[in-house]
């Protein structure tokens, strides 16, 4: 017995010292990019924890280095509050557009104000928010809508370069950390990604941002483990227990804890000095091993940040500095008309194809009519193209010169190009639209808005696999979906067994997407994640949705009359429920759980007063999360007031609650109802 405990203790030792060597050496290797010992030796490391956890299950902990990819997510990404609000940067094209920035900077901190910048690699990737509670990773999330994002901890996770517990050498722990970072994909793993793709015959990702954003919402964490996701870190959200003066000391902070940060960071002393230094930085952002689509420049003063503070939208203390769009000239030779799923008629121009912004395009949009008249492009015409950070690259404008008098002007269909049915185009709107409710370019647009991530996020239902099931005549209407079997699937061409496995998989995973997906699935107009949201968990059952009448439907926050009508109507089409009850009895979920007070309402109703100091927050930023979750701040106790959050050397108020009997609580409590 005795000696079976020392055999225990020793087992604890040698687990605790391989984790710390496991976490020393990822962060060496996927951090520093510097490691220190061979894979080899990494793999004996993490080959002897494996085996002593398996042998001693009750010993693992959730931030083992063996723990990074979890199970699969069960019905979808939660939805989570930020503590404090993630916004986004605003924007400045020119020279000019920084010195105005400037100009406002040094307006706002006064004249004489000396001002130092520094200036970042801009990130093409996705924002993030990590969460430390006491050094240990509790969340990852993403920006959303600066006040909600989705819970994408379990992905977040297997990037390695985020570590799992924070360093705790040579600098304190804070006991609250909000980090903000940008997740992105490297360009070889990008390129690695789609190589893979195109062999396995499926569409390929347009880029390395999309290719990050793809993997982060993947509900399979070892799909996202098996994509080389990385990250760099910004910036701070609610922090506790550290002083910091500057925005460059805060990054080095930041890489003591063991995050990574973008070591390419500059401080300069003149505007002039930043716009020289950006405008410069544009060649050289193709020989980065990852994209960025601009610098971003920051007042380096923390405390004059803070007095900066934030438009309704931007915050007033940085800018991103957009790289100039590529331009380059190129040939319309044709012009398509592609259906969308509403029915609206797009026009595309094919074009000759060329070389923009290091990828090479061979279409552009012209969006509708109006547009192509407006810039007078015909085909045959030689045109100036356009492409920014976003996908879709434009055509700017004619090169009237090289006119020859061939070019032909484009006529709009009268006719829809898939169905032959009457193309009308309504009074006041600039979109043509096929109007034959049966048509079946509108049906495969629907099934593939149905499918999508935002939808049942059914993975492996590509284009090419869509249509084959549609013209095959085996998906006739979305429900069909969860009828097919196996060899029906395998008479698709190239279909691999693996791949039909996995699609048949995802199609059974799908059915617990929930209501709110479901809702957004169905493709109703107007009605998008966010609306399909807030009906789900209000009325909880499909049911009580079909029954819902639009005053019932305006009563929700958020949701006007365009939404509320379309839904009704919606479910006024027998067709409709019918789809619905053949869905529902293929045993896809039409629930959701119900939200008695909203998410974000955990206080609505309640009065806090705050007294004291907070030493694990401002009390501005505690003012913050409570209004953020609907309850008020009041300066003095009444009988009114629900709870007093009381920190250090708290005083008169705290006495008056006590003989009042309003509830005291402490930070923790506080963070923990916050939390909770
Ligand atoms: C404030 C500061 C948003 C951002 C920020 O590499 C704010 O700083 C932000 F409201 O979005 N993509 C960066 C990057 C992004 C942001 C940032 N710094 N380096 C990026």
């Amino acid at each position: 017995m005795e000696n079976k405990r020392e055999d225990i203790g020793q087992i604890v030792d040698e687990i605790a010292a391989l984790r710390k060597q496991l976490q020393y050496h990822t962060y060496r290797y996927y951090v520093l990019d510097d490691p220190e010992i061979e894979d080899s030796q990494f793999d004996m490391l993490m080959g002897r924890l494996i085996e002593l956890e398996t042998a001693y299950p009750d010993l693992i902990t959730i931030d083992s280095p063996t723990q990074r990819v979890g199970g699969i997510v069960a019905g979808g990404f939660k939805s989570v509050t930020h503590l404090s609000p993630m916004r986004s940067l605003g924007n400045a094209f020119s020279a000019e557009e920084l010195m105005a920035f400037h100009n406002r900077v040094q307006s706002g901190l006064g004249v004489e104000a000396k001002i130092q910048y520094i200036v970042e690699l801009k990130m093409d990737g996705l924002a993030i928010n990590l969460t430390y509670e006491k050094g240990h990773l509790v969340s990852g999330v993403t920006r959303g809508n600066g006040n909600q994002g989705e819970d994408v901890t379990s992905n977040i996770r297997t990037i390695k370069s985020v570590p799992l517990i924070l360093h705790s050498d040579a600098t304190t722990i804070p006991p609250l950390l909000e980090v903000r970072g940008e997740v992105y994909m490297p360009k070889k793993e990008f390129e690695r990604l789609n190589r893979e793709r195109e062999e396995a015959g499926e569409a390929l990702l347009a880029n390395p941002r999309n290719a990050a954003a793809g993997s982060l919402r993947q509900l399979d964490p070892k799909i996202t483990a098996d994509r080389a996701l990385d990250i760099f870190v910004y910036g701070i959200g609610v922090y506790t227990g550290v002083e910091l003066t500057t925005h460059g000391q805060m990054l080095e902070y930041l890489n003591q804890l063991g995050l990574k940060i973008n070591s390419q960071y500059k401080i300069f002393e003149t505007i002039e000095d930043v716009i020289t230094y950006c405008t410069n930085f544009a060649e050289k952002r193709y020989e980065l091993p990852y994209d960025i689509d601009g610098m971003v420049i920051k007042v380096n003063d923390l405390a004059s940040q803070q007095f900066l503070g934030y438009t309704a939208k931007d915050p007033r203390w940085a800018i991103a500095y957009k790289f100039p769009a590529e331009q380059a000239i190129t040939v319309v030779e044709d012009i398509f008309v592609g259906l969308g799923r509403t029915g609206v008629l797009t026009p595309t121009a094919i074009l000759r194809p060329v070389r923009v912004a290091g990828s090479t395009i061979s279409r552009a949009t012209l969006h509708n009519l109006d547009y192509i008249e407006e810039k007078d492009i015909r085909i045959g015409d030689t045109v100036i193209i356009h492409k920014a950070g976003e996908v879709i690259p434009k055509v700017l404008s004619v090169v009237l010169e090289k006119r020859t008098g061939e070019e032909i002007p484009f006529v709009m269909p009268e006719i829809c190009p898939e169905c032959g049915g009457k193309v009308v185009r309504q009074e006041g709107e600039a979109a043509h639209k096929c109007v034959n409710p049966h048509c079946p370019a509108l049906f495969r647009e629907g099934l593939v808005h149905f499918v999508s991530r935002d939808a049942m996020n059914i993975d492996g239902l590509g284009p090419a696999v869509l249509n084959a099931l549609v013209d095959t005549n085996l998906v006739k209407d979305v429900a069909d979906l969860y009828q097919l079997a196996m060899e029906q699937v395998l008479t698709v061409p190239r279909m691999a067994q693996k791949s039909a496995e996995n699609l048949l998989t995802a199609i059974e995973f799908s059915k617990q997407a929930g209501l709110a997906r479901l809702l957004f699935a169905l493709g109703i107009r107007h009605v998008g994640v966010k609306a399909a949201g807030i009906v789900a968990r209000h009325f909880g059952d499909i049911e009580d949705v079909k029954k819902a009448s639009a005053e019932d439907l305006l009563q929700l926050d958020e949701i006007g009359a365009k939404i509320a009508e379309s839904i009704v109507a919606y479910f006024a089409e027998e067709e409709n429920i019918e789809l619905v009850e053949r869905l529902r009895s293929a045993g896809v979920k039409t629930t959701e759980e119900k939200q008695a007070i909203e998410e974000n309402q955990l206080f609505a109703g309640k009065t806090f007063v705050l007294t004291g100091t907070l030493d694990t927050m401002s009390r501005t930023q505690a003012s913050d999360i409570i209004q953020k979750l609907g309850g008020k701040v009041s300066g003095s106790v009444s009988k009114k007031t629900s709870y007093v959050l009381a920190g250090a050397e708290a005083g008169g108020k705290l006495d008056k609650a006590q003989q009042l009997g309003v509830e005291v609580l402490d930070e923790e409590q506080f963070m923990k109802m916050v939390r909770e």
